[in-house]
């Protein structure tokens, strides 16, 4: 069994029971005039994430690893928005509204999709969620369980918020987690380097933090 150098200690990778989940990487988070701009974020701080995450991907398919990707957004009539959600913080531009991409985080718009150079190849799960947590409102513990996994490595953005979410909320399943910490972002540095320490506090509490260098040396032999 492949063990991974990881934080707070080495993780067993069990790659016929791992599946590689991608948070989020959509183009309403990542790039200009979609979302995470409309909060007032600087996209600039994410995009560090494509490139390891790209050639991690590449790395995932080639080893027959499960690839599973989520999307955060909402239906077109915005059923499932809950309005709290859509006030907090009192943006100018909400959810649903007209941007350059489309209407920001609704399903079937341009900005809603995930970026060209991660983009899921056909039989590769991609799971719509309305919330932060990619377990809440969603089909993803039945696949997971169908398809007998036990581990997640996860990627994606943000840190502190979808990524850490979707942890918390894997851990509470069962599920051991291993964060890749390059193919992960923030539009906040300090929350970049909090969101990974408190995963790998109290001897893991939520799971296991590595860079991706060393899940690779395991996947590419
Ligand atoms: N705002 C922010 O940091 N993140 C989100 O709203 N969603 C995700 O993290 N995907």
């Amino acid at each position: 069994m492949p063990v991974i150098e990881a934080e707070p200690y080495e993780f067993a990778f069990e790659p016929a029971t791992a599946a590689l989940v991608i948070i989020d990487m959509q183009r309403d988070f990542l790039e200009s005039g979609g979302f995470g701009e409309s909060l007032g974020n600087d996209v600039s701080q994410l995009r560090r994430t494509i490139e390891p995450t790209r050639h991690l991907l590449e790395a995932a398919r080639g080893a027959g690893l499960t690839v599973i990707h989520t999307r955060e957004g909402h239906r077109p009539d915005l059923a499932d928005l809950a309005p709290a959600k859509k006030v907090r913080g009192n943006p100018a531009l909400k959810i649903g509204d007209p941007a350059p991409m489309g209407r920001l985080l609704v399903r079937g718009e341009p900005g809603h999709d995930i970026i060209p150079e991660l983009y899921p190849l056909p039989g590769e799960p991609v799971i719509d969620k309305p919330g932060k947590g990619a377990f809440y409102a969603t089909d993803l513990d039945a696949i997971l369980k169908h398809r007998g996994i036990k581990q997640l490595i996860v990627c994606g953005v943000t840190t502190e918020v979808c990524v850490n979410t979707t942890v918390r909320e894997a851990n509470d399943r069962g599920f051991d987690c291993l964060v890749l910490a390059d193919c992960t972002g923030s539009y906040f540095p300090e929350f970049q380097a909090m969101g990974l320490a408190m995963i790998k506090a109290q001897g893991g509490i939520f799971g296991w933090v590595a860079p991706s260098a060393a899940l690779l040396a395991a996947l590419v032999p």
